[in-house]
C-alpha cells in the first residue's frame, strides 16, 4: 500500500519510522511518503492561512497550496487515491473503516491545522476522487497529524504480513464476527501466581471450549461495564443461548 500525507509538520510522523509500521516499511509492504505543504506556497512567508470569511476565530487553510501539493502527488498517475480529511466534523473512524481503507492501493491524507481547510478543496477533488472526512471521536485535536497517526497505524496492521499473527486481527475488540460490537476481556501470562493474585484456572485447563465460553463471557462483563451502549448493536441474532446479562 502506497500512504501519502501532506502536512505542514511532516516532523509529526517520525513515530512511523519504529515499531510495526517501520518494519512494514523497510519490507516494502507499505510505502510512506511525506509532502510539507509550504513547499507548494509562493510567498517569502509561505502563508497557508488566512481569515474566514463571514468572520469569527481563528484561521482557514487557503486553498491554492493544496490544489497545487495535491495536484503534484497525483500527477503522471493512472489511478487516484482515496483522499482522507481529518477533522473533528469529519465520519468516524471505526475498525469498519480501517478495513475499508487497508483494502486499497493508495491514501492520500491531507492534514488541516487551525480551523480547517477551505471547503472549496474537498469539493474540488470530490469530484475526481473518493474523498472522506474522517474523526477519531469526540474531542477537538489542534490539527490532524496526530489523527492521521493513529489512522495510519489502525491501518497498517491489517496490512498482509504486518502482524506476526493474523488471529489477534480476528480477535480484535470491534472485529467484524463474534468480536463485532465487544470489548476484549481480560489477559494473562505467566507466572500462574503474581503477588498472590491467580490467573484464572480455566484458562490453565487446556479445555478449549469451556475457555472460549470464558472469554465471550467477560467480553459481554466488560462491554457492559465501560460500552454499556455497544450492547444494544449486539442484537438477538449474535446473541448465543448461552450469553447472558452482566
Ligand atoms: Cl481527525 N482532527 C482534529 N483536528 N481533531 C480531531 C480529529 C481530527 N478527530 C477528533 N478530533
Amino acid at each position: 500500500m502506497r500512504i501519502d500525507i501532506i502536512s505542514i509538520f511532516p516532523e509529526y510522523f517520525a513515530p512511523l519510522d519504529v515499531s510495526l509500521i517501520g518494519k512494514a516499511r523497510e519490507r516494502g509492504t507499505l510505502d510512506v511518503r511525506l509532502h510539507q505543504l509550504r513547499d507548494w506556497t509562493h510567498d517569502i512567508h509561505r502563508t497557508v492561512d488566512d481569515t474566514p470569511y463571514g468572520g469569527g476565530p481563528g484561521m482557514v487553510m487557503k486553498p491554492e497550496p493544496w490544489g497545487e501539493a495535491i495536484d503534484a502527488v497525483l500527477a503522471g498517475e493512472a489511478e487516484g487515491p482515496r483522499l482522507i480529511v481529518p477533522t473533528p466534523s469529519g465520519r468516524p473512524f471505526t475498525q469498519g473503516l480501517a478495513l475499508d481503507l487497508a483494502a486499497e492501493p493508495w491514501l492520500l491524507f491531507a492534514c488541516g491545522r487551525y480551523e480547517g481547510i477551505d471547503s472549496r478543496v474537498m469539493a474540488e477533488y470530490g469530484s475526481r476522487l473518493r474523498v472522506d472526512e474522517v474523526s477519531i471521536g469526540d474531542y477537538v485535536l489542534a490539527g490532524g497529524e496526530v489523527a492521521v497517526l493513529v489512522m495510519v497505524e489502525a491501518i497498517g496492521r491489517l496490512l498482509p504480513g504486518v502482524l506476526g499473527n493474523a488471529q489477534s486481527v480476528s480477535d480484535d475488540s470491534f472485529a467484524p464476527g463474534t468480536m463485532a460490537n465487544l470489548l476484549e476481556g481480560p489477559v494473562f501470562t505467566k507466572p500462574p501466581v503474581w503477588r498472590g493474585r491467580e490467573v484464572p484456572p480455566i484458562l490453565l485447563s487446556g479445555h478449549h471450549g469451556k475457555i472460549a465460553r470464558w472469554r465471550r463471557d467477560e467480553a459481554l462483563r466488560r462491554t457492559a461495564a465501560n460500552r454499556p451502549e455497544l450492547l444494544a448493536g449486539l442484537g438477538p441474532e449474535t446473541l448465543d443461548k448461552h450469553d447472558r446479562a452482566v
